[in-house]
């Protein structure tokens, strides 16, 4: 299946990687790419010599078309954005601000930008800044969040620009990829499913409780301080959730969760650790290969996109 996104980043199939701190290592996003789809590298907090590292390894194991997520809240956002450039990378994402300050720097050295935008508002800014494509990301996603839906948002930022639009948000199987292509997007792009990738480094006890999670089981922190995050309900939620309405401030809500992504990932601590998953996590039913994943989600798509 060929789009303009395609074509623009070298891909066999228009389906993205999701950006995800911690999860979107160098492992997962070999997989991807060899898959055929784009995989990612996440910069989220690290620093920048690690994202570094992260971009030579995926390099020794994968000659296909990757790129680098860089989550603009990182302190070390200046120094990774150099590091993109410096190590070559074809492909930037951003997420969580605007990368307006970078632009220059990056289209000067011939790196494809792809904002994550989760307003028309950005969308258009963006594409006036020189972005190559957008990702139009709906409040359905885990993590980080925006207010519109994916169903109100793509097509809302489809008429408003003319560059491509990927889709992203409460998407992870073919019908879903259908119905972005329908809303007018030329690719989409996925997380939550890719957690529970067998080529993914997430701890077992996440995984299974993203396989496990109902369609209502996600949870949205952080709205009173305007960083609303999405993640699956826990016992760290409801404490959050519960000083939240009670009027903490933002300084004592930040310490329940700090470092809590990497306990969830990394040591599989799923009482205290942050979960982040989107609202179709009630979807995602069985851990599979990156190949298996991106194979059936397209084969489901054709049949219906032809029908
Ligand atoms: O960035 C994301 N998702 C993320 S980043 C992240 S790291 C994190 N870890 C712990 C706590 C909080 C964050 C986890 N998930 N998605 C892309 C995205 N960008 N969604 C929404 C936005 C966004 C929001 C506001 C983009 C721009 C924006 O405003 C731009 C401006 O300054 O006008």
């Amino acid at each position: 299946m060929k789009t303009r996104i395609t074509e623009i980043l070298g891909m066999d199939y228009p389906i993205i990687q999701g950006g995800m701190a911690w999860v979107a290592e160098y492992h997962l996003a070999a997989a991807v790419s060899e898959a055929g789809g784009l995989g990612i590298i996440g910069a989220g907090g690290a620093p920048a010599e690690f994202v570094r590292e992260q971009i030579r390894k995926v390099k020794e194991i994968t000659e296909k078309p990757f790129g680098v997520n860089l989550m603009l809240m990182n302190p070390e956002a200046d120094a990774i954005a150099r590091v993109i450039v410096e190590e070559g990378v074809k492909v930037v994402t951003t997420g969580a601000g605007n990368p307006g300050k970078y632009m220059a720097m990056w289209k000067e050295a011939g790196v494809k930008v792809i904002p994550v935008v989760a307003s028309v508002a950005l969308a258009r800014m963006m594409e006036r800044a020189g972005a190559d494509a957008v990702v139009a990301e709906g409040t359905e996603s885990g993590g980080h969040i925006g207010s519109a839906t994916t169903m109100t948002l793509v097509p809302q930022v489809v008429d408003a620009v003319t560059i491509p639009v990927i889709a992203a948000g409460g998407i992870a199987d073919g019908r879903g990829f259908a119905a972005a292509i329908m809303l007018g997007a030329e690719a989409v792009q996925m997380g939550t499913r890719f957690i529970v990738a067998r080529e993914s480094i997430v701890h077992e006890n996440y995984k299974k409780k993203v396989i496990g999670a109902k369609d209502i089981d996600s949870e949205v922190t952080g709205r009173s301080h305007g960083h609303p995050v999405r993640q699956l309900r826990n016992q760290m939620t409801r404490e959050y959730l519960k000083r939240e309405k009670a009027g903490a401030p933002f300084e004592e809500l930040e310490q329940l969760t700090l470092g809590a992504l990497r306990k969830a990932v990394v040591e599989g601590d799923t009482v205290n650790g942050t979960l982040m998953a989107g609202q179709i996590a009630g979807l995602v039913s069985r851990e599979q290969t990156c190949e298996e994943m991106i194979q059936e989600i397209m084969e489901q798509a054709r049949a219906l996109l032809k029908s």
